[in-house]
């Protein structure tokens, strides 16, 4: 008896939506401030009536537009071929660079290839992290959604309600105030209402330059942080890797890196202490799997920057997995959201990345 034949996946069309979600905890950050945030819905239909699914999280709602031309673009190019996100990266690669490999580019073909990856793995009947050779199971995250730059008065009740929400035992912390002195105010109170034993990263959001950077984490080095994440400038590696030497904490840098050849002359820079890829900017899964074996063979611990659904399930893939950035602001248009518990999210057993949508709150969402 011979094996069935299993299924050739072929594009047909690309189906993308634009829907603004309100934030329960606005952003307020060196990098803007966000009452609402963005997605990108992206469906690839296959031929074969399999549909892959994944989101782009592009920040400003004007940029949308752009990106979802440049998805068109790549659809049209795409139709009929054979589903095969590594060989689409691949043409990709070696033909965009006449319109650029980074920016836009790169976010309208992660987020194809997240949803081609999508579907390969619904095509075989197995979550993402299993086609990727792994398993699914608990993966260690931190709780993101909070301690933005507010007062200081509401750090206390952020930092213990964003404990409690999940169990746990990370959160990550805003920096960058106008006076150091805010900063470890900042920082004392959450250890005030969260005490010693919940770690606690911080982001700068590129907020310093390279010398009140060097001034500013000198003065905060010895408060026990899991990391500073992005103190100035993402693209300055040479500034980068300067901190990086002068500091005992560790350096983080990562959410802004185009593309994994971008990804290695970070490495080879040694611009940072560990790295925190994007999904969208990395170039979704492919470009995940290959800034993963650049940081694993290099030593270098690996989490990961927002989407988090996707993020998981690579994480159990990536050799060197350090930690998931939790945050929930998908969660109200997910059919079915990931669960957090005990510190962790938990994968579900279910065929591709488990990301489907709620069309009733996706109507209610859609961007005017
Ligand atoms: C961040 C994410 C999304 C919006 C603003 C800032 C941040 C992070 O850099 O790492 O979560
Ligand atoms: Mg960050």
């Amino acid at each position: 008896m011979s094996a069935p034949v299993p299924a050739r996946l072929t594009l047909d069309k690309v189906v993308s939506r634009v829907i603004s979600v309100p934030m329960r905890r606005p952003i307020v950050s060196r990098v803007g401030n966000y009452g609402r945030w963005p997605f990108i819905l992206i469906d690839v239909i296959t031929k074969e009536g399999i549909v892959g699914r994944s989101y782009l999280e592009p920040y400003r709602l004007t940029a949308t537009k752009s990106i979802i031309a440049i998805i068109d673009d790549m659809a049209e190019q795409q139709r009929g071929k054979r589903l095969a996100p590594v060989e689409r990266f691949q043409e990709a690669m070696g033909t965009l660079h006449l319109l650029g490999r980074q920016g836009v580019i790169l976010l309208a073909m992660a987020g194809l290839d997240m949803a081609m990856w999508d579907a390969l793995a619904k095509s075989v009947d197995q979550p993402l992290a299993v086609l990727l050779g792994g398993t699914v199971g608990p993966v260690r995250a931190y709780n993101t959604n909070g301690l933005w730059l507010i007062p200081l008065e509401e750090i206390a009740d952020q930092a213990r309600s964003l404990v409690e929400e999940g169990a746990f035992k990370a959160v990550k912390i805003r920096l960058g105030r106008d006076r150091a002195k805010d900063d470890l105010k900042a920082i004392a109170e959450v250890r005030r209402a969260v005490g010693e034993d919940i770690i606690l990263m911080s982001d700068f959001n590129q907020g310093l330059t390279f010398d009140a950077g060097m001034r500013r984490l000198h003065q905060l080095d010895h408060q026990g942080l899991e990391w500073f994440e992005e103190p100035i400038a993402f693209d300055d590696f040479t500034g980068s890797a300067r901190l990086a030497r002068e500091l005992k904490t560790p350096l983080q840098i990562g959410e802004n890196i185009y593309g994994p050849r971008s990804f290695l002359c970070a490495v080879q820079a040694d611009a940072a202490d560990c790295y925190m890829p994007d999904l969208g900017r990395i170039g979704g899964v492919t470009g995940w799997l290959r800034a993963a074996a650049i940081a694993g063979a290099a030593g270098l611990g690996m989490s990961s920057h927002l989407y988090p659904e996707f993020s998981a399930h690579l994480l159990r893939v990536t050799e060197s997995a350090d930690w998931l950035e939790w945050r929930d602001w998908g969660n109200p248009f997910l059919a079915e959201p990931f669960e957090v518990r005990d510190g962790a999210i938990q994968i579900p057993e279910r065929a591709g990345a488990g990301v489907e949508w709620d069309e009733a709150a996706v109507k209610r969402f859609t961007a005017a």
